[in-house]
């Protein structure tokens, strides 16, 4: 299988993150990329490709133009205001003061543009974000060309990012711009299954009132898991959308007997609504030693996971999103493509 990746992935170098009250080295970080690479060379995967630029169309495809603009100015307005620390949103629009302006100072608009705080804004960002939604366009031209599988090691990961706001350590949801891109190709419905542990809540809030992308997750519950606020079974989908959102919340400690009984109803939804083409969002955040998750997933289930994506027999765009145990995440990744490819 054809590995794509960018060295400008890990352009993005953030220091900080706010959790549990502590401002502590980010889960999400440069190093993944060395080691997902080092697992797959391990595992027998040779060819690396650099993806080609795609530049910024297909990104306004499904994000807002203020959106993108914001986040390719957000690092400069900080530092032009003499900042230490890294851009962090810490006021928001809410439930009793909706916004109904966008602020002009860089502490409001990074309100209106944040759906947490768990994610800092430091020089490389956008840059980072670019090369991540390269990767994803390449590997899904490939995909498109060919019949192949291929996988695109997006960092940093998308499918938190919704049609304008970042989070989640997501800024442009690589799988959504991909869909629509194939969807701009011709294709008529794609698949997105999201087997990252945390819901996929920009995905949803992109799709969700449209029938040509199934959105399909499999995830935390949200009433204990982040992003707390979107994921449950009810939310299935708005207008012509309706359907095409499919929401199965596990409870903390869903080991893999459970998890892969709902992957069969999941495959059985894909394969129900006539989608030409799947686009997995790989998150191994579901392994059962990831630090900040709650599945309880083996290595080997992994390989297990890669079998039964392949039994669906679609072209398959696999997308990386999360995954935080950094010393067995290449070995992960590697056993779900080696599955898949098996
Ligand atoms: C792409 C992706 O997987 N994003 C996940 C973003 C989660 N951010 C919030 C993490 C909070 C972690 N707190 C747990 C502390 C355990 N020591
Ligand atoms: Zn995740």
């Amino acid at each position: 299988m054809r590995i794509y990746h960018s060295e400008m992935s890990k352009a993005r170098r953030a220091r900080t993150e706010l959790d549990g009250g502590q401002l502590v080295p980010p889960w999400e970080c440069p190093e993944r990329v060395d080691m997902i690479l080092a697992g797959l060379r391990k595992a027998g995967f040779t060819e690396m490709v650099e993806p080609a630029e795609h530049g910024l169309a297909p990104v306004l495809a499904v994000h807002d133009a203020d959106y993108v603009d914001f986040l390719a100015t957000c690092w400069d307005d900080w530092q032009a205001l003499g900042r230490e620390g890294e851009a962090i949103a810490w006021i928001w629009p809410t439930r009793t003061m909706p916004g109904r302006r966008i602020p002009s100072c860089v502490d409001g608009r990074l309100g209106h543009y944040a759906l947490g705080a768990d994610t800092s804004i430091c020089g490389g960002t956008f840059e980072a974000a670019q090369a991540s939604k390269d990767v994803a366009l390449s590997a899904l031209d490939h995909v498109l060309a060919t019949g192949e599988p291929a996988f695109g090691l997006c960092r940093p990961p998308g499918h938190h990012a919704a049609v304008d706001q970042f989070g989640g350590y997501c800024f442009f949801n690589n799988a959504a711009v991909a869909a629509q891109r194939a969807l701009d190709a011709g294709l008529s419905r794609v698949a997105i299954l999201d087997v990252d542990f945390h819901h996929g809540n920009g995905t949803q809030q992109i799709f969700e009132q449209r029938s040509d992308v199934l959105f399909v997750s499999i995830h935390g519950d949200p009433m204990t898991c982040f992003p707390y606020f979107m994921g449950h079974a009810d939310e299935v989908g708005e207008g012509e959308g309706a359907g095409y959102t499919v929401n199965y919340p596990l409870p903390e400690g869903t080991g893999a007997e459970v998890w892969f009984h709902v992957l069969e109803a999941a495959k059985e939804r894909i394969r129900e609504t006539g989608c030409e083409l799947l686009i997995v969002s790989l998150g191994v955040d579901t392994f059962e030693d990831d630090p900040i998750s709650a599945f309880k997933l083996s290595s080997d289930d992994f390989t297990e996971m890669g079998r039964r994506l392949g039994a669906l027999g679609l072209p398959t765009l696999l997308l990386m999103e999360g995954g935080y145990a950094v010393e067995e995440i290449g070995v992960n990744v590697a056993n779900v493509l080696s599955g898949m490819t098996s």
